[in-house]
């Protein structure tokens, strides 16, 4: 880029930034307030390592890694040459009946660093993609098995695993579903594990709730288990405001669909490549599923892409019948599309190098310090942790659910030079893991003044 680019990109996010917000409007954009957007725009412009810059030229630290996807900061040298070389090199090349090398490669690279017997990688574009495809993937492993009468999903409350008709059919959070109609037919909720009368302030993973996994056994019940597919969940949901499971929990829920042969799915989206220490949560809390999705941190959110884990018996159980027949019936144009691969075996270096799967658990306990000092502020009602994920839960506004939490995060952006996320009422950060514990007291610094001068 040569210096007269750069100068009219500047004149360009100028321009942007100082637009009448009717110009503003031809974008609708995804999960936005779109009106109070547009009146008030907030407009980041490039970013590098812990830090974005907005359309001003302002430094903002990064306390969400974008959206719990750049794990290893922003604008890594190695990501971006990996995907300038390859778009160069070959911009698009089809995986239906073709091939080249980049998918096999990563898809290696991946099986190397997951949980056995995890070793047969199927991509998407993201998360989204990678829970519906982890949907399909199990019913049609049950009929290909003989047990085609296996077509009931179990998700969970407060479960958020994107927005396809399968993602908000097994999800469990309200807006996501209410406008929706019917959804997929056959589907059954656990309840969700938070519980801050029993779990309030917990360190690391909340003590009580293990039994809720129960909730699978009645649905066992009701149902049938021979009637049901999988289970899906978040290790840690993040959408809903960072719900923990409590300790045993994941492990009962593996233990009953072993005992039913259901599935079990982890959606790793935000739990996968180093967020809570370990490559994934399955490995961390040591429970393995049947299959994984995950998308985001997989190319450190340069570069649209997810994958599904499967294990051996699952990939195995397709590969019969004629050997020139179709096995599965699925797949996307851009499955395994070239850029994102580069993008996500440089990712995959810069990872390894740099021990950031380790990060979580390293920087996890003075993080969790820092988190846990904000206890006492105005309506703080809870906090909770764990890896490099935090939250923060303010008590509603009469009559204004959302609001207190939706100011406390303007005033981080506008004057605190902080991007945090909120959901509802819930502060969730999930910062890039290169941070250092000087980032981790600058983050908590800005934020606890800005809760403190929040109505
Ligand atoms: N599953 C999980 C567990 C997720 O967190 C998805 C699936 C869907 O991924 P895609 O790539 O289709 O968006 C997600 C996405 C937030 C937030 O702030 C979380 C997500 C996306 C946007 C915002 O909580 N998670």
């Amino acid at each position: 880029m040569t210096a007269s680019d750069e100068s009219s990109f500047g004149d360009f996010y100028q321009h942007q930034a100082t637009s009448a917000p009717g110009n503003l409007d031809a974008f609708w954009m995804p999960f936005t307030a779109n009106r109070n957007f547009k009146q008030h725009p907030r407009l980041l412009a490039s970013a590098k390592d812990m830090h974005y810059k907005d359309v001003e030229g302002r430094e903002i630290l990064d306390g969400t890694g974008g959206l719990w996807c750049c794990n290893a900061g922003h604008s890594r040298p190695r990501i971006v040459e990996a995907v300038s070389r390859q778009i160069a090199t070959m911009d698009f090349a089809p995986t239906f009946q073709m091939g080249h090398p980049l998918p096999f490669v990563l898809a290696e690279r991946l099986a190397a660093i997951a949980p056995d017997p995890l070793k047969h990688v199927f991509f998407t574009c993201s998360g989204s993609e990678s829970v519906d495809t982890a949907l399909k993937i199990a019913l049609a492993y049950h009929r290909v098995r003989g047990e085609g009468q296996r077509t009931r999903f179990i998700g969970r409350e407060k479960g958020y695993h994107g927005v396809g008709f399968g993602g908000i059919s097994v999800g469990g959070m309200v807006n996501n579903r209410k406008f929706f109609g019917a959804m997929l037919p056959g589907v059954d909720h656990m309840r969700h594990t938070l519980d801050i009368e029993r779990n309030g302030f917990s360190r690391g993973l909340p003590k009580h709730g293990a039994e809720l996994a129960d909730d699978l056994e009645r649905l066992c019940l009701l149902h049938d288990p021979s009637t049901i597919a999988a289970v899906i969940v978040e290790p840690i949901s993040g959408s809903a405001g960072v719900v923990l499971p409590p300790e045993g929990y994941l492990k009962r829920l593996r233990d009953i669909c072993t005992k039913h042969g259901i599935l079990l799915i982890f959606d790793e989206v935000i739990t996968g490549y180093g967020r809570v220490g370990n490559a994934f949560a399955a490995q961390r809390f040591g429970v393995t599923p049947d299959m994984m999705t995950t998308a985001k941190g997989l190319t450190n959110g340069s570069v649209p892409m997810g994958a599904v884990f499967a294990s051996t018996q699952i990939h195995d159980a397709f590969m019969h019948g004629p050997e020139a027949a179709i096995e599965f019936f699925h797949g996307y144009t851009y499955s395994g599309h070239p850029l994102a691969c580069a993008a996500a075996l440089a990712t995959l270096d810069v990872y390894e190098e740099e021990g950031l799967f380790n990060k979580a658990i390293e920087l996890g306990g003075y993080w969790e310090d820092a988190i846990h000092n904000l206890k006492g502020l105005p309506n703080v009602v809870d906090i909770r942790n764990f890896g490099l994920i935090g939250a923060i839960e303010l008590a509603p506004r009469a009559n204004a659910a959302g609001v207190r939490a939706f100011d406390v995060f303007n005033k981080c952006f506008h004057e605190k030079n902080l991007l945090i996320r909120t959901t509802g009422d819930i502060i969730a950060l999930s910062p890039p893991l290169i941070l250092q514990k000087t980032h981790i007291d600058e983050i908590f610094s800005r934020l606890a003044e800005a809760i403190k001068e929040t109505a």
